[in-house]
């Protein structure tokens, strides 16, 4: 563990407040966006002296980087750049994010940590399944392996026959892939007949997308190792922002380079520590894009108490979502993970799952649709009416309102070997 990971809180404060007036600086001098952004609020880099100004300057969003799409908001020229990676897109244009070599070299600590953090050392094989390529999931977690001194295995996303047998047969002892492309591996392992004691697995890096505790409990007993939690964002850094430690209660944001702040998506105010609302990142060592005031739109609450680990860098807790994620249903908000927890909550193997909602006759009507799976096909009408039955009572009451519950053929779900689609919503 580095010291900076267990500083007296005050220490970071210092730490933080230098490099974020440095920071300010340099953007209000390198960026056009920045300084017309200040300029609009009236603000100069003489205000912000430490972490307490931060309130004072403006956010940014994902529409100004696509506004000064590809590398308008960039703060060195482009000799300086070693790399770039780009988001998945899937609503609107990609974003581009790049790096020198220093932000690669940080990343890539945060990275090393965030293995260091699962109880990964130099002896262990890091077996890296998230896709490499633009998306920043397998670069960023292999730099991490390497720099721990750790083996990496490059294995990245799909094929998923060959990632069972090299966990087989080299010996892979860390996993990095997404929750859900770990549940497709589980069912492919019943299938194939590999059972966990065929395996050397004893951690598991899981992020990309939100998942829930019923889920990890799956995980960790299809695998047989320990699941962590891995939170990142492209604009960021990629995975390793933050990342549980072995008391799996939080993620530590590192925030010796970035700032997390909690406010309110409506009014824009910062939130007292310990309430819920959009996750804000300020990024203040990172030279090729540095983000200020990042709305990651994630819904999270932040956590200020020593962590029995030792770690003083605050913690994050599990994302609930996020704010263009929530589904408004008759009026109520509602979030795909409270469906998945009231529904792992009556079968933890009910892990293949879709949400579709739609508005028939002017009114919302939200369909969970559960794949069966071959083991049920034995049981008579009546059990399965009960199953469904008492996972609509489950879902229904999380949510406060009435959904639909649909019982599917199994294997008729799309796999996903990414970030899965787990709702469709109709009405858009
Ligand atoms: O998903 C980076 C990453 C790769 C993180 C591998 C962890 C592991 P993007 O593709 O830019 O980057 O997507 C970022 O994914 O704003 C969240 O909404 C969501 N997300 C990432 N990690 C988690 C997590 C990568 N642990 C977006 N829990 C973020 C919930 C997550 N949501």
């Amino acid at each position: 563990m580095k010291e900076i990971e267990c500083a007296p809180r005050q220490e970071l404060a210092a730490l933080q407040s230098y490099r974020l007036s440095r920071q300010i600086r340099r953007v209000y001098e390198k960026v056009p966006v920045y300084r017309e952004k200040m300029e609009a609020v009236g603000v100069t880099p003489e205000d912000i002296a430490t972490v307490g100004d931060l309130h004072k300057l403006p956010f940014t969003t994902k529409q100004d980087l696509r506004d000064n799409y590809p590398y308008g908001m960039f703060a060195v020229p482009h000799e300086r750049l070693v790399r770039i990676h780009a988001s998945s897109g899937t609503t609107g244009k990609q974003t581009v994010v790049g790096y020198t070599q220093k932000d690669i070299d940080i990343w890539a600590e945060c990275a090393a940590r965030a293995i260091v953090a699962v109880g990964g050392t130099k002896s262990d094989f890091v077996h890296v399944a998230y896709g490499y390529g633009l998306f920043t999931g397998g670069l960023g977690m292999h730099y991490g392996a390497e720099k721990l001194g750790a083996t990496a295995i490059p294995a990245s996303a799909g094929n998923s026959l060959r990632q069972l047998e090299m966990f087989r047969d080299f010996g892979s002892s860390i996993v990095c892939m997404t929750p859900s492309y770990a549940i497709s591996l589980i069912e492919l392992m019943e299938e194939k007949g590999f059972k966990k004691e065929d395996f050397h697995l004893k951690a598991g890096v899981f992020g990309a997308e939100p998942w829930t505790d019923e889920m990890r409990k799956e995980i960790e007993r299809g695998l047989g190792l320990k699941a962590y939690d891995i939170y990142g964002l492209s604009e960021i850094a990629g995975p390793s922002v933050s990342c549980e430690c072995e008391r799996q209660a939080g993620m530590h944001v590192c925030e010796d380079h970035f700032i997390p702040e909690i406010i309110d998506p409506d009014t824009l105010e910062p939130l007292p520590p310990g309430s819920q609302g959009e996750l804000v990142f300020t990024c203040i060592t990172k030279e090729a894009l540095p983000l200020i005031r990042y709305r990651t739109r994630d819904v999270a609450k932040l956590v200020y108490d020593k962590c029995e680990c030792g770690r003083t860098l605050v913690r994050m807790l599990k994302p609930q979502g996020r704010t263009d994620d929530m589904l408004i249903i008759r009026g109520v908000n509602v979030f795909p993970s409270q469906i998945e927890s009231a529904l792992l909550s009556c079968d933890s193997r009910a892990t293949n799952y879709l949400i579709v909602v739609d508005r028939i006759h002017n009114l919302d009507r939200l369909e969970v649709q559960i794949e069966t799976r071959d083991d049920m096909l034995a049981d008579n009408i009546r059990d399965i009416e009960k199953y469904r039955a008492t996972i609509k009572a489950a879902i229904d009451s999380a949510l406060g309102i009435g959904v639909d519950v649909k019982l599917i053929e199994p294997k008729t779900l799309e796999r996903s070997m990414g970030k899965a689609v787990r709702v469709i919503d109709k009405r858009r």
